[in-house]
């Protein structure tokens, strides 16, 4: 077992920090996108990662009974044999929120034909959640759909209890919901008067994911694991990044101030209301928060926390707000120019790997796909994995929220 844990973590550390401090924006748009740039150093990160993955998959073929190594590195009192004897007895349970379209359908739809798992569809309209289910072709037995509005924190609040009084397991949570606005002029609140994309996309899951982590701890499932949708545009070492609006965290201040413009600002940073940048924002404290997990609470707990960039799924509602032209040029855009693109079905595989499979088990880490589909660890923006920002996000968060 030692040999196994040593063997598999001094890789996930080698890949990680390969990267740092030899990419720059060119280097990694090629990296993701395959965009014809010349790039030796991160095509190099690219072949190295999947390589590394299969070999540390072919060392667990041979030892047999010894399949999660960082569970077994991170919790070494449980007795491994038999959680996995357990794990085949019953399904695993996840909860997705927003799987009422897009990504989050596709995913829950992606899970459900593994036939190992329970789909709890975390949504804000219940009955276009069923409907979503149900012309999605998932099975009814492989989903229930819970309430979930993430823009109010009773609302969490509730979901969570309901959830725990359901009495299901909780294995896996995934946090997906988004809203985007970018042509909106005016800020927009949520119920506790928080910018509707940051309270939204972070605020709400931020304590989504603090109150469920009790639950997540209970659970007997061997490979546990939190992970938030992130994105390219959040990340600034990106061509995509670097479109303006920037994300932009600043100092803080205007987080610190509850983002509701009475104190300061609707904007992290203190600055002017911008919906475009306020979404890239929102993702940004996605990607610190699930580091500042993983800092916090993987000794711990075992739990893998990571985030991912899915690829450019320009069809779905995300961009449901932006004018009719941009969301008829968008798709072919990313199609035919930055090649980006990937339909919701193949983003869905892309996520539901991160969900289950047991290759992807490592945490703090960032997710994205090359140009044949195979999943690496990226390397995230100075910004968004910046340690220290990331401690003070979650500090005045747990504030806003009502946990300190
Ligand atoms: P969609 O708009 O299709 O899905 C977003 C989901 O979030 C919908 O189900 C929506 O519910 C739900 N949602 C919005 N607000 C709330 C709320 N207050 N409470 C509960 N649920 C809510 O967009 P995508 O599938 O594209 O987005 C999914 C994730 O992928 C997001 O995190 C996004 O940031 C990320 N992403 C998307 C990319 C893309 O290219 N599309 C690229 C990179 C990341 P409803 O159906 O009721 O509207
Ligand atoms: Mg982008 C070079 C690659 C690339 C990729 C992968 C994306 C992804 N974008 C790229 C490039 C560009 N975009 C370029 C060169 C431009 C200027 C023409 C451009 C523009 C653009 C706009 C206006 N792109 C956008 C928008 C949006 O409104 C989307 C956005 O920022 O949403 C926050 C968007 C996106 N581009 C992407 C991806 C994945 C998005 C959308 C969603 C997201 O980040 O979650």
């Amino acid at each position: 077992l030692q040999l196994q844990a040593a063997l598999s973590v001094p890789c996930v550390i080698s890949i990680h920090k390969d990267g740092i401090g030899k990419s720059n924006v060119s280097l990694k748009e090629t990296a993701v996108f395959g965009v014809s740039f010349s790039d030796p150093l991160n095509l190099k990160a690219e072949i190295k990662s999947p390589l590394i993955r299969r070999q540390e998959v072919g060392k667990r073929k041979l030892l047999v009974g010894t399949v999660r190594a960082q569970t077994v590195t991170t919790t070494p009192t449980i007795d491994q044999a038999a959680l996995e004897a357990k794990k085949t007895l019953r399904k695993g349970n996840v909860i997705i929120t927003g799987a009422s379209s897009g990504l989050g359908l596709a995913t829950a739809k992606a899970l459900a034909e593994t036939g190992k798992w329970h789909i709890i569809m975390a949504c804000r309209n219940f009955l276009k959640a069923e409907r979503a289910a149900k012309s999605a072709g998932i099975a009814k037995e492989s989903y229930t759909v819970m309430h979930l509005d993430l823009a109010s924190l009773d609302s969490v609040r509730q979901f969570s209890e309901n959830f725990r009084r359901s009495g299901r397991p909780l294995d896996v949570l995934v946090c997906n919901a988004a809203v985007y606005l970018p042509t909106a002029k005016e800020p927009s609140f949520t119920a506790e008067g928080f910018e509707l994309s940051v309270g939204t996309n972070h605020l709400g899951h931020f304590l989504l994911s603090r109150l469920l982590l009790d639950d997540m701890k209970q659970s007997d499932y061997t490979s546990k694991r939190v992970i938030i949708v992130g994105s390219i545009t959040g990340n600034t070492n990106t061509l995509a990044g670097n479109v303006p609006p920037k994300a932009n965290l600043g100092d803080l201040r205007g987080l610190a101030g509850g983002l509701n413009r009475l104190n300061s600002s609707p904007m992290i940073d203190g600055g002017d209301f911008d919906g475009a940048k306020a979404y890239k924002d929102s993702k940004v404290c996605n990607m610190l928060t699930m580091q500042e997990f993983h800092r916090r609470y993987h000794e711990e707990t075992g739990i893998t926390f990571a985030s991912l960039y899915p690829g450019c799924i320009a069809t779905t509602g995300l961009f449901r707000e932006h004018i009719p032209l941009f969301r008829l040029l968008f798709p072919p855009f990313q199609k035919y120019i930055t090649k980006g693109y990937v339909s919701e079905e193949e983003a869905g595989k892309r996520l539901a790997q991160v969900v289950g499979d047991p290759s992807l088990t490592n945490s703090g880490v960032y997710w994205s796909w090359n140009k044949n589909s195979a999943s690496f660890q990226n390397q995230l923006s100075k910004e968004a994995s910046d340690a220290e920002k990331a401690r003070k996000v979650w500090e005045i968060s747990e504030k806003l929220v009502g946990l300190a």
